[in-house]
C-alpha cells in the first residue's frame, strides 16, 4: 500500500444529491455537532435509530470508565427493532433476506415470515427452560436458521455466541466451556463449494473433550439430511420443536447495556477473547452505519458476504440490515463455486445495489478473471450496483482499481471501512456521499468517532508521521468487557501507556499531510490477518506445541502474500533430529493437519520450516523481528549482536 498514493475519485453529483448523508458540508456539520457535544449527538441519534420501550434519560454513564454505560436506564428488544417495528410499518410483505443456498437453490423471506420464525423458535428456547442472560453457542451454517437463532437469542435476552462452521472442536469446546452455554444450536452438516460438511458431530465431539458441562441441549437442524449421532434427550430436532410452537411471542424487555452477544476474537495472547456487546448501543451503530455509510434506501438490496461467524456477519447481516428494513442477500458457499463468476451471477440474479466484501475475495477472484476469462465480471449485468463496500484488511491500491472498474463500473464509489469486533460497527469510511475517495485509505472517521494517531505515550502525532490509532472518546456500540475477564479487557484496549484514556485500537496508522485521511499500517501486537480472518501468532504456537510428541518449540509470525494479505509462518524445532526433504515435508503436512484440529482450517501455517533452534537472545527470548525478515526471505540487516546462535537463521531461511 501506498499512503502517497494521489488518484482522487470524488463522489458524482447524483450520487452526493441521493445520499443520506449528502456533501462534505454535511459531513462537517455532523463532526462538529458531536464535537460540540458528544452526548446530545448519540443521544438524538439513538432517539431516531432505535425505538425504546423505556426510553433513556442518561446517555453516557462514565463513572466506572473504561467500563463505559449508554443509555443506561433505556429498555429496549433488537428482534423488537428489526422485525416487528417494520411489520408496524407496512413492511411485513417485504423481502428480508433473499438466500441462496450453495446449489444454487434461492430462498426468500418476508419480514413477517421472518418475525413468525424468530418467535417460533424463541418460544422452543423458553421451552427448554432458557430465560434471560443464559448463553447459547451457535455453531449453524450460513442460513436462514442461523439469523433466526441470533434474533430468536434477542428476543428472549440470550446472550448467543456464533463460532464460525469452519472452527474445529477443540476451538468449539473452549468457546462452550469459556461461556458456559447451556444451549447448542447446530445443524447435521453444512454445505460448501459443492461438499458437505460436518457440524453435528464437531459438537459431539467438542463435548466430549470436557469443561462443557453447562451444556443442557444440542438443537439440531437439517441441512443435508445425513444420518447423524443423536442422543435424546440432550439432542433434539430443531423443526420438530420449533413448529410445534406458538408463532408469537413477547420480547424481553432489556436494558441497554444488556449483553446482546459474546464474539471470540484472537488477541496476543494464547486465549481468543470474549469480546462482549451490548444491546442497545450495538444496535445503534448496526442502523446509523448502514444508514450512513451503506445509504441503506427503501428499494436497496444489500449483500453483505461475510460470515455470520464474524462480526462483519453478526452487524451487516443479523442485525443493521434488518433494523432498517432493508432486504439483504445472504449465501451459503463460497465464491468460486460452481465457478468464479458466482458473486458476479449472484449480484446479476439479484439485483444487488449495495455490495460488501473483502479484499482477500477480491484478489483472488482478479486472478480467477485472468486466467479464465467467462468468470471476469464484464460478462455479467452488474449495472443495478451503486455502492461498494470492503473490510477486513487493508485493500491495495490495484485491487481497489479493479474493484473500481470492473464491478462498479468506475461509477460506484467504494467505501472501505476499518472496524473491529471490539468495535461493533465502522469507525472509519468514508460515506458514499461525502467522501473523495483515495484507493487504501479508509479516510475518515464516521461521524462522532474521534480517531486518531498517538506516539507510545498517547500525545497526538502530526499528520503524515505514523503511530499508533487510538480513539479518543467512547462511543455507543464499543466493547463492553471481556467475558469473565474484566482485567484483560482494561489492560487490552485501556492500557497504562495511556493512563487509560483511549481506547487503543492494536493497528498502527497513519494521516495523509495534506487531506488527514487515514491509511491503517497493519496490526501493531501479535495478531497476524490472513484472508481478513484474525488470527493470533500466539494461538497458533500453543496448538502447535500442544503436538507434545512431536514439538518442543515453535514461533509464529506473519508474512506478506499476494492473494491473503498475511500468510501463517512457522518455525519448529521437533523433539528429533531436524528433518530435510521429504521427510520435513511429511512432518510439516501432519503439523498443518493438527493446527487445523485444534483451531481449524484456516489457522494452518502455510509455511512451516525446521530448525536445530530458534533465533533468542541471550535471556532467552525469541527474537521474532528476526523470524518475520527470514518468513519474508530478506537478507538479514538487522542487528543481531544480542542474538545467541546467529548460524540458526542460514537453516531457517530454507522452506521445506
Ligand atoms: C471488521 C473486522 C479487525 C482488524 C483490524 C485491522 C483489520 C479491518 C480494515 C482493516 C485495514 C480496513 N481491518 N478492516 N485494516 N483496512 N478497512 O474485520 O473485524 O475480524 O475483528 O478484524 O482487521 O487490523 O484491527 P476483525
Amino acid at each position: 500500500m501506498n499512503p502517497t498514493e494521489t488518484r482522487l475519485y470524488p463522489p458524482s453529483e447524483t450520487t452526493v444529491r441521493n445520499a443520506h448523508v449528502s456533501g462534505r458540508p454535511a459531513y462537517e456539520a455532523l463532526v462538529a455537532e458531536a464535537e460540540a457535544d458528544h452526548q446530545a449527538y448519540w443521544g438524538r441519534l439513538a432517539r431516531e435509530f432505535v425505538s425504546w420501550k423505556k426510553p433513556f434519560t442518561r446517555v453516557l454513564d462514565d463513572s466506572e470508565a473504561p467500563f463505559f454505560k449508554w443509555f443506561a436506564d433505556g429498555t429496549l428488544n433488537a428482534s423488537y427493532n428489526c422485525l416487528d417495528r417494520n411489520i408496524e410499518r407496512g413492511l411485513g410483505h417485504k423481502t428480508a433476506i433473499i438466500f441462496e443456498a450453495d446449489d444454487g437453490t434461492v430462498t426468500h423471506i418476508t419480514y413477517a415470515e421472518l418475525l413468525e420464525r424468530v418467535c417460533r423458535t424463541a418460544n422452543a428456547l423458553k421451552s427448554l427452560g432458557l430465560k434471560k442472560g443464559d448463553r447459547v453457542v451457535i455453531y449453524l451454517p450460513m442460513s436462514i436458521e442461523g439469523v433466526v437463532a441470533m434474533q430468536a437469542c434477542a428476543r428472549i435476552g440470550a446472550i448467543h455466541s456464533v463460532v464460525f462452521g469452519g472452527f474445529s472442536a477443540h476451538a468449539l469446546r473452549d468457546r462452550i466451556a469459556d461461556t458456559g452455554a447451556v444451549l447448542v444450536m447446530t445443524a447435521d452438516e453444512q454445505m460448501r463449494g459443492g461438499k458437505a460438511l460436518p457440524l453435528k458431530t464437531i459438537v459431539d465431539e467438542a463435548l466430549t473433550l470436557g469443561g462443557c458441562d453447562s451444556v443442557r441441549h444440542v438443537l439440531v437442524a437439517r441441512r443435508t439430511g445425513a444420518p447423524v449421532p443423536f442422543a435424546a434427550p440432550r439432542d433434539l430436532w430443531m423443526a420438530e420443536l420449533v413448529d410445534a410452537q406458538p408463532t408469537t411471542c413477547e420480547p424481553e424487555w432489556v436494558e441497554a447495556e444488556h449483553p446482546l452477544f459474546l464474539l471470540y476474537t484472537s488477541g496476543s495472547t494464547g486465549k481468543p477473547k470474549g469480546v462482549q456487546h451490548a444491546t442497545g448501543g450495538y444496535l445503534l451503530h448496526a442502523a446509523l452505519t448502514c444508514y450512513w455509510t451503506f445509504d441503506l434506501k427503501p428499494e436497496d438490496v444489500f449483500w453483505c458476504t461475510a460470515d455470520i461467524g464474524w462480526v462483519t456477519g453478526h452487524t451487516y447481516i443479523a442485525y443493521g440490515p434488518l433494523a432498517l428494513g432493508a432486504t439483504e442477500v445472504m449465501f451459503e458457499g463460497v465464491p468460486t463455486y460452481p465457478d468464479a463468476g458466482r458473486f458476479w451471477k449472484m449480484i446479476q440474479d439479484h439485483l444487488v445495489t449495495v455490495f460488501y466484501t473483502a479484499p482477500t475475495a477480491i484478489r483472488s477472484l482478479i486472478k480467477a478473471a485472468e486466467a479464465t476469462p467467462s468468470v471476469h465480471p464484464r460478462n455479467y449485468d452488474l449495472s443495478t450496483l451503486r455502492i461498494l463496500g470492503s473490510v477486513g484488511e487493508p485493500i491495495n491500491p490495484a485491487a481497489w482499481e479493479w474493484y473500481h472498474e470492473h464491478v462498479g463500473g468506475g461509477r460506484c464509489p467504494i467505501v472501505d471501512t476499518f472496524w473491529q469486533t471490539e468495535t461493533g460497527g465502522h469507525m472509519i469510511t468514508p460515506l458514499p456521499g461525502v467522501t473523495t475517495l483515495v484507493p487504501g485509505s479508509c479516510t475518515l472517521p464516521f461521524p462522532g468517532i474521534a480517531a486518531a494517531v498517538v506516539d507510545e505515550t498517547g500525545n497526538d502525532l502530526p499528520w503524515g508521521q505514523g503511530g499508533i490509532l487510538v480513539v479518543k472518546k467512547p462511543w455507543p456500540s464499543m466493547i463492553r468487557t471481556i467475558w469473565g475477564d474484566p482485567q484483560r479487557f482494561k489492560n487490552s484496549y485501556y492500557p497504562e501507556e495511556f493512563q487509560g484514556r483511549y481506547y487503543l485500537a492494536g493497528d498502527g496508522a497513519v494521516r495523509d499531510a495534506q487531506t488527514g485521511y487515514f491509511t491503517i499500517t497493519g496490526r501493531i501486537d501479535d495478531v497476524l490477518n490472513v484472508s481478513g480472518h484474525r488470527m493470533g501468532t500466539m494461538e497458533i504456537e500453543s496448538a502447535l506445541v500442544a503436538c507434545t510428541e512431536l514439538v518442543a518449540e515453535a514461533a509464529v509470525v506473519g508474512r506478506p502474500d499476494e492473494t491473503t494479505g498475511e500468510a501463517i509462518c512457522a518455525f519448529v524445532v521437533l523433539k528429533r533430529p531436524r528433518p530435510t526433504g521429504e521427510e520435513a515435508q511429511k512432518i510439516a503436512a501432519q503439523l498443518r493437519d493438527w493446527v487445523a484440529k485444534e483451531i481449524g482450517p484456516i489457522a494452518k501455517p502455510k509455511d512451516i520450516r525446521f530448525g536445530d533452534n530458534l533465533p533468542k537472545t541471550r535471556s532467552g527470548k525469541i527474537m521474532r523481528r528476526l523470524l518475520r525478515s527470514v518468513a519474508k526471505g530478506e537478507k538479514i540487516t538487522q542487528d543481531t549482536s544480542t542474538l545467541e546462535n546467529p548460524a540458526i537463521l542460514e537453516q531457517l531461511a530454507n522452506k521445506s
